[in-house]
């Protein structure tokens, strides 16, 4: 590890767009800062030699005696704090944060606070163009894209932020006016050693918040820490007073909210059961900071979802293509497969990547029940297809663009060809987006 300049005593640890957002942030403050980051060239060097010179800069291999040199590490979301460098710090006496505990100390504003393993980005996106209906002065950031302490200003009325299990890790008081775990489902068992560990990282999301919103139909989004704590709850049919909640009535599928209905299934333009509770969630969190219904209902209506997210791209021959490349873990490709299976017609799954240390065995039963192919693709093609032995015609392909031509030739009238990969992206495509975007290049090709 080279030292570039004179020793300080925070460390910015990792230098992607959190670490530039850090040093950018304790810069403003007139604070002493230096950086790390175990890459020879990461991104952001430039950058940051150029505004910020006099910051020392640690290329290479991380050194526990240089971190232990800290009294502060602020460590990047990307890196794991069981990192030895910063486990040697840590028994030394540094104190270990994040971004986010840096964020919450100074943002003045109310904070809306969303995790979960699935919906993240969705639920966010939906909040904030809600708060904006509302006429308030909203910010949206964290793990959706910009960086939470890029969003600090005094003239900002709601914080709305996505948050992942690797940013809550650091994160000791959040402080959140309102926070839900949405959902959880196994992801990221690269980086976790229990799925405990990985639910426990959720959990800080309701370190010193007002409101939790609860999914009732998964108790793992229940906090467990429940002092001085409101509920607000939603779930699919458990009308309840207080309660955003789903209702058959009047030939269709409603959202309530108590007892009075508030938006048919019908009139929303996302597609499949998991929206239902995204949208609920996110009239939940809109309620608790005070949005009006009628705002959040029309905002809901008119939401088109986001890019590859179950996004349609064609219709050929009868066939629908959809693309779910943002379905990076099992229970989102789960929900995507019982979202989107046709009445009448089967699925055609394009399914695997890097799995992530995941167990892939709940993938089973809906592929055995709706789905009438999947073509594997990529470094853990293997296990995927291990899991799903038996429950359908299986196959393996060398690229996605070959899968796809396959599906297209064994999909009939009245399927659906799906990519949810259930898998990460990195080992073929540059991340979901480039993937998705393949996808559907090809998909638009077919003839
Ligand atoms: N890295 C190193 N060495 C270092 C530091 C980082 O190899 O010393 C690697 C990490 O292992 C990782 C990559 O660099 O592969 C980026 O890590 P980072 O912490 O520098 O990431 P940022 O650029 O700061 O982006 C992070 C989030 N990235 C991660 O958590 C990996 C972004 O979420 C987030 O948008 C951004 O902060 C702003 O808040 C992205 C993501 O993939 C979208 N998130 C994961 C997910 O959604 O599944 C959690
Ligand atoms: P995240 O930001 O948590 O990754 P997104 O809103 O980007 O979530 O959605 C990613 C994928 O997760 C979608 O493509 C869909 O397959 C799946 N998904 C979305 N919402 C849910 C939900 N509530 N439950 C299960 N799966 C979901």
């Amino acid at each position: 590890m080279s030292l570039i300049t004179s020793d300080r005593r925070t460390l910015v640890v990792g230098l992607g767009k959190t670490g530039l957002s850090c040093v950018r942030f304790l810069r403003q403050q007139g604070r002493d800062v230096a950086v790390a980051d175990n890459r020879s060239a990461p991104p952001g060097l430039d950058q940051l030699r150029q505004q910020w010179p006099e910051v020392p800069v640690y290329l290479g291999t991380f050194d526990g005696e240089v971190f232990s040199g800290f009294n502060e590490l602020i460590v990047s979301p990307g890196l794991s704090i069981e990192e030895p460098a910063i486990q040697q710090a840590a028994r030394k006496g540094s104190t270990i944060s994040g971004d986010i505990d840096l964020f919450s100390t100074f943002a003045e504003a109310p904070i809306v606070a969303i995790t979960g393993s699935n919906g993240k980005t969705t639920v966010t996106t939906l909040v904030g163009q809600m708060a904006e209906a509302a006429g308030r002065r909203v910010a949206v950031g964290g793990n959706i894209g910009t960086p939470a302490l890029d969003l600090l200003s005094e003239d900002i009325e709601l914080y709305v932020l996505e948050l992942s299990s690797f940013q809550l890790e650091t994160t000791r008081e959040l402080a959140a006016e309102v926070a839900t775990v949405l959902n959880i489902s196994d992801d990221h068992m690269d980086r976790y050693p229990t799925k405990m560990a990985y639910f426990q990282a959720k959990q800080r999301i309701f370190n010193a918040c007002k409101i939790a919103v609860v999914n009732l139909d998964d108790p793992l989004s229940t906090p467990m820490a429940r002092d001085s704590l409101r509920f607000l709850c939603y779930g699919m049919h458990r009308v309840n007073p207080e309660t955003f909640s789903t209702r058959e009535d009047d030939g269709g599928t409603w959202i309530t909210w108590g007892f009075e209905n508030l938006v048919r299934a019908e009139s929303l333009v996302l597609m499949g059961t998991h929206n239902l509770s995204n949208v609920m969630a996110a009239f939940a969190l809109g309620h608790a900071v005070g949005l009006p219904m009628s705002v959040m209902v029309e905002v809901a209506c008119n939401f088109r979802g986001l890019p590859h997210r179950c996004e349609h791209i064609r219709t050929l021959g009868h066939v629908d293509y959809i693309n779910d490349s943002k379905g990076t873990n099992v229970g989102a490709t789960v929900a995507a497969i019982k979202s989107l299976a046709p009445a009448k017609g089967k699925i055609i799954l394009i399914a695997g990547g890097e799995g992530k240390g995941a167990d892939f065995t709940s993938l089973a039963e809906p592929v055995r029940q709706h789905c009438r192919h999947v073509i594997l693709i990529g470094r853990d093609a293997g296990l995927l297809a291990e899991a799903l032995e038996g429950c359908t015609e299986i196959s393996l392909a060398d690229s996605l663009d070959q899968a796809v031509s396959r599906a297209a030739n064994c999909a009939r009238p009245g399927d659906r060809v799906l990519l949810s990969p259930a898998c990460a992206s990195f080992d073929m495509f540059r991340d979901y987006e480039d993937r998705g975007a393949h996808f559907a290049r090809h998909v638009e090709a077919l003839s």
